[in-house]
């Protein structure tokens, strides 16, 4: 492999992260090695591959390529964010205490007290934007913080290197789930975190096509034990999807840059709107987050949240269903814009008390702004703004 630790153009990085020309043909694009199994010349010789859930050559260059986007020594797979967020939590033990943002992806939620809390794992649910809140929780049992930022959908920002400064010798690792930014915009393990999450689904994917995560960490010890159960529990991808998310990784530069563009067109249209109350998008000098943000990120992303002035269902319900361009989906990350409404979705799982003190009410709506014509995304907002609540913008 061709040694990328030293390319430092994050657009660079993107297109020849992991990829080297295959080795028995000079094919330039890594093929989609479509086996299970290797042949063994005799009993335990071999050319590294015996079998494809321990090691499949497509998935080799796929993690590979993630190891090179976030800057660490390690990268692992998964057959979904939630696959890898499990294996994560897999390497901890009854008594064990977890400090996880209080806004965050529904699913994740889900999975730590619906799942992981029946295991005897601890969860402390605190504002990572409040470092004072942060250290209150941290105790002799913390064993991970689990930082998303931005978060899902409410866009707050932790920063990142302050709150690896709080948890360092503490016997605590900061993990950050790096979705909404994706490795273009943000790498935590420069900024002092341990690992790097993704939901691959999302921006590393890019086109709607793959259900994939990942785990990036430079952390030797930890990456061992995170790819004995990779192999003893099995949750990997197959080999077309690896091949997908490495043709999708080849333009995320590019994608990034026009989601950017977009969001911030269409964050600042919103906030005109005298059908919103509030547009949350990190990149208002208003917002709470923003000069972290600033400071931590190369740019805000394409993800954009906002609150309805007449914060209720019915309306909120009518508005995701009149988008003509905007899809109403679940999911995020792709190229077309999609509209969702978190609270009856991808939130759902998280009781309507616990999710509407974060700001996850009925009236939140959240945009993933693609790539399109930026003006016609803005149109299509105004239309359905106009036929669900009778305002026009
Ligand atoms: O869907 P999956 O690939 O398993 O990833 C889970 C996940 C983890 N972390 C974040 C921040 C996420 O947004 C997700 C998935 N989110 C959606 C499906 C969604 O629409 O928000």
């Amino acid at each position: 492999m061709s040694d990328h630790s030293k390319t430092t153009g994050r657009g660079t990085l993107a297109v020849h992260a992991g990829v080297e020309p295959d080795p028995s043909t000079g094919a330039i694009m890594t093929p989609v090695y479509m086996t299970s199994t290797y042949v063994q010349e005799g009993v335990g010789n071999h050319k590294g591959y015996e079998y494809s859930r321990t090691h499949n050559p497509t998935r080799t260059a796929l993690e590979s390529a993630f190891a090179a986007l976030e800057h660490g020594a390690h990268g692992l797979a998964f057959a979904s964010g939630l696959a890898a967020m499990d294996t994560v939590l897999k390497t901890l033990k009854p008594g064990d205490e977890v400090i996880s943002t209080n806004d965050l992806y529904g699913g994740s939620y889900r999975l730590f007290t619906t799942v992981f809390a029946h295991y005897g794992i601890v969860f402390h649910f605190v504002n990572l934007s409040d470092l004072d809140a942060l250290r209150s929780a941290l105790n002799a049992q913390t064993r991970l913080v689990w930082v998303e930022t931005p978060t899902n959908p409410m866009m707050q920002i932790t920063d990142i290197a302050a709150v690896a400064d709080a948890v360092r010798g503490s016997g605590a690792r900061v993990v950050v789930d790096n979705t909404f930014a994706s490795p273009m915009l943000q790498n935590p393990l420069n900024l002092g975190a341990d690992m790097v999450m993704h939901s691959a689904t999302k921006y590393l994917g890019g086109h709607s096509d793959v259900v994939m995560g990942c785990l990036v960490t430079s952390d030797e010890h930890w990456a061992d034990q995170l790819r004995t159960l990779q192999n003893s529990c099995g949750a990997v991808p197959g080999p077309m999807d690896c091949f997908l998310v490495l043709r999708g990784l080849k333009t995320l530069h590019l994608r990034m840059q026009r989601h950017c563009d977009n969001g911030a067109r269409i964050a600042h249209h919103l906030t005109q709107h005298p059908a919103i109350a509030k547009v949350h998008w990190p990149g208002f000098p208003s917002h709470p987050g923003h000069e972290v943000a600033a400071r931590q990120m190369h740019g805000f992303g394409g993800m954009v949240s906002f609150t309805l002035r007449d914060n209720n269902l019915d309306m909120a319900k009518k508005l995701v269903a009149t988008t003509r361009l905007f899809t109403l989906a679940e999911s995020l990350g792709g190229v077309e814009s999609l509209i969702g409404h978190p609270a009856t979705m991808t939130h759902a799982s998280i009781p309507k008390e616990v999710r509407e003190k974060t700001g996850v009410t009925d009236g939140l709506i959240r945009l993933s702004v693609g790539v399109e014509d930026v003006e016609d995304l803005i149109d299509d907002l105004n239309q359905a703004l106009a036929s669900a609540t009778g305002i026009h913008g």
